[in-house]
């Protein structure tokens, strides 16, 4: 039999975007393992991703177009296959009902990175909604915190060059679970330390990433900006700025200097829940070593105050002059390096896009059970499945089980969320379409091409648009671009070609060579070049335009304390990517069923013992899980693991049962790990409440 091989791109919402090889033998993908070629994620794949080809070959692939014939909320059951043409002919019928009772804004599409090449991404679904008049997405649930502060302080999301890490010779890992989420940077931080640099891990949670570690510091959950306003007060109080490259290449250094003023490091470690002498231990550190990189994680910005944390811990290397050397400086996001304009290519100039409202993601439970006027009575998803992901569950599907809801869902496999749909669109997988991908964890752009067919009558998502806007009636031009069309579109203006791409598959997009030192001379992405310590446009968002400290919400509320004593975290699993696995055998069986990790003493305080199955529970709601009792986390602070599947969940509740509907503080995006709960034995489960096997 013929072999083939092909390299392609991992589509998964993951910093490493890996360039992996697939084998094809006899029109079926029969291998998978990372290109060893490949100068960043260097030959292995990660665990969850080596048994990619399971999902692929499985036999939960969604094969043909299902519409509704049972209730909402049911499940598979209630569906019956039809052909493409009846089923674009229904989601039109189903928008068009809705935009002629209530006008174009009441159709919101809701999409995430469940892919994150640009193609079936956010190009096509984008651009046929904004065509349409529908309400725009604000795509916050994931970085948006995170974004709009790095758009503050820096300009964009950039930062030091990832690979550059290995010159460093102190590395804070801050909220950052490498280990699980980065594997790739991993070895570059390991071959740092064996070249003598000291890693510590700043995290209320001790991680595989922690025990890794030279140190680790375990914070209060929400209080890095304290930590950070701690450790650069003492810079100051040592004499430690670097004061010349600050006024060379900063703005507001005089008025953040008068803020540190307030923040002794005993202040700041009363706030962190932190030793004053183990602070002031690690701001020695960082004043007598450079370079000094801080990679920056997400976890620290699902907190209410995660706009001013992420400023102050990426100001940290502004005041050390850090970005002067290779392997110095803060990284959260390299997507600002990237040359890829995704808006530009959703919404082209010659595309005419009536002026729309626009609705937060994050806030999806309360848009659909009342906050939005005129209400959204269509809701196209797809990248995503928010009955799973998204905060406040039980609101959610009360939303989404509204009669008067009409609901289309482009999938691979069947989701919580196809539950709640009308009609359910079958879509491809990585192997069988074209896509182009950046990366925010490197600067390497890669492509994507088919290698595969699809099974069934499965379509790419950009072809599914295509068809739904002919079946509108949207017939202008931009709506019936191809795939090919679209890559080079985003390729337009850049410096990568699709030859170079076709030849080589992944090019070094970002201009910045490796080791580079992007910033040693300022020239930010900024007007003036300038990062910006003080931003007066962040008054319009009523956050202080000098870096201060917003306290968490929920974790430093002493009311809701008392009837809610423990912080919950629902950190990433390494076995599992958001929710995208979670119906998957070989990963479930590693991850384990939904577990509460407690310390010792809150375990003993409530007569919990290992194994136990207990309910975890505030205002909004509650889910089952198994009690682990370790020392991973401090008194007060348990966590759990997100993304489980609901309908697999005991119960049929996961974590974002007890999540809420609340901005971070910029930004706009979700305080996942901004939430209080009790923990309560669970009655002994019924076995109709167990979960389906697997
Ligand atoms: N294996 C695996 N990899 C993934 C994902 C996955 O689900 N599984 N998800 C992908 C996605 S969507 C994303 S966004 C990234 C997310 O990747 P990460 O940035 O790693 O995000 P989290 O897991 O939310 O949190 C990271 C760490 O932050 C810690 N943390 C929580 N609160 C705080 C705090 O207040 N302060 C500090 N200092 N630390 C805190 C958590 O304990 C956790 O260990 O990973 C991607 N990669
Ligand atoms: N409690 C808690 N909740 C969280 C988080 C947390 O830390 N705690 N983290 C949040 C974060 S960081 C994120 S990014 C979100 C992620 O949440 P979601 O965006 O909902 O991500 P997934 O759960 O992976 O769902 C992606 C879906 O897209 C589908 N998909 C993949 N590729 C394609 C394609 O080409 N076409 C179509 N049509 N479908 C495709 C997959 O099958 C999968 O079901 O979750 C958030 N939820
Ligand atoms: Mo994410």
């Amino acid at each position: 039999m013929p072999r083939t091989t092909h390299l392609g791109a991992c589509p998964l919402d993951c910093p490493d975007t890996c360039t992996w090889q697939l084998t094809v033998e006899d029109g079926r993908a029969v291998g998978l393992r990372g290109d060893r070629d490949h100068p960043f994620t260097r030959g292995a794949l990660c665990g969850k991703v080596n048994r990619y080809l399971d999902v692929l070959n499985g036999p939960d692939r969604l094969t043909t177009p299902l519409v509704r014939v049972g209730p909402k909320g049911v499940g598979r059951s209630a569906y019956t296959a039809v052909s493409w043409d009846e089923a674009t002919d229904r989601v039109a019928a189903g928008l068009r009902a809705a935009i002629d009772r209530f006008g174009a804004e009441t159709v919101l599409p809701y999409y995430f990175a469940g892919t994150m090449g640009h193609v079936q991404g956010a190009t096509m679904g984008p651009r046929l909604f904004a065509h349409l008049g529908a309400s725009r997405l604000q795509t916050t649930i994931c970085t948006g915190a995170a974004s709009a502060a790095l758009g503050s302080l820096l300009g964009d999301r950039v930062g030091f060059e990832p690979e550059s890490i290995v010159e460093a010779g102190l590395i804070l890992l801050w909220g950052a679970n490498m280990v699980s989420t980065n594997l790739h940077h991993w070895p570059f931080v390991q071959q740092a330390r064996e070249r003598g640099a000291y890693v510590v891990a700043i995290d209320p949670l001790r991680t595989d990433t922690a025990v890794r570690c030279d140190e680790h510091l375990a914070p209060l959950p929400g209080t890095d900006a304290a930590l950070a306003l701690g450790l650069m007060r003492h810079l100051v109080d040592v004499d430690a700025t670097d004061e010349d490259w600050l006024a060379a290449h900063t703005v507001g250094w005089q008025q953040t200097a008068a803020r540190l003023a307030e923040w002794p490091v005993e202040r700041a470690a009363v706030e962190c829940g932190l030793d004053p002498d183990v602070v002031r231990r690690l701001g020695d550190r960082i004043a007598t070593t450079r370079p000094t990189a801080v990679r920056i994680g997400l976890g620290l910005q699902r907190h209410h105050g995660a706009g001013q944390a992420i400023r102050a811990v990426a100001a940290l290397s502004l005041v050390t002059g850090d970005f002067r050397y290779p392997g110095g400086g803060s990284l959260c996001m390299t997507s600002g390096h990237h040359p890829i304009d995704e808006d530009a290519v959703a919404f082209p100039p010659d595309l005419p896009t009536p002026a729309a409202r626009t609705i937060n993601m994050s806030r999806i439970a309360a848009a659909l059970t009342g906050e939005a006027d005129p209400p959204v009575t269509a809701l196209v998803v797809f990248n995503a499945n928010p009955a799973a992901t998204a905060p406040d569950q039980q609101r959610l599907r009360a939303g989404l089980g509204r009669a008067d809801l009409f609901t289309a869902v482009l999938e691979q496999r069947w989701t919580d969320t196809c539950d709640w749909a009308d009609v359910v669109l079958p879509a491809t997988m990585q192997p069988e379409h074209l896509d182009l991908h950046s990366s925010y964890g490197h600067h390497y752009t890669t492509l994507n091409v088919p290698a595969v067919e699809a099974p069934g009558q499965a379509l790419p998502n950009a072809e599914i648009f295509r068809r739904i806007a002919a079946a509108l009636g949207l017939d202008h031009p931009r709506m019936r671009d191809s795939d090919t069309d679209l890559v080079r579109q985003l390729l337009d203006g850049t410096p990568v070609t699709l030859d170079d791409l076709r030849e080589h598959t992944y090019v070094r997009g970002s201009g910045v060579p490796v080791g580079a030192a992007p910033y040693a001379d300022g020239g930010f992405p900024t007007p003036d070049g300038r990062a910006r310590l003080v931003d007066p446009e962040l008054d319009r968002h009523g956050v202080d335009p000098v870096i201060g400290y917003t306290p968490p919400a929920e974790a430093a509320d002493p009311v809701l304390a008392r009837r809610f004593p423990l912080v919950l975290l629902s950190v990433a699993s390494r076995y599992l990517l958001n929710s995208t696995f979670a119906g998957q055998q070989w990963h479930t069986a590693r991850v384990g069923p939904p577990r509460l990790h407690l310390h010792p003493d809150d375990a003993a305080a409530r007569g919990l013992t290992d194994g136990e199955p207990v309910r975890v529970h505030n205002d909004r709601g509650s889910f089952l899980a198994d009690v682990v009792v370790d020392d991973r986390t401090r008194p007060g602070v348990a966590f759990t693991h997100k993304a489980y599947w609901a309908r697999l969940s005991p119960g049929g509740n996961t974590v974002n049962s007890v999540t809420a509907v609340r901005d971070t503080d910029l930004g706009g995006a979700p305080t996942f790990h901004d939430t209080r709960v009790e923990v309560s034995t669970a009655p002994a489960r019924p076995d109709d409440e167990a979960p389906e096997q697997l």
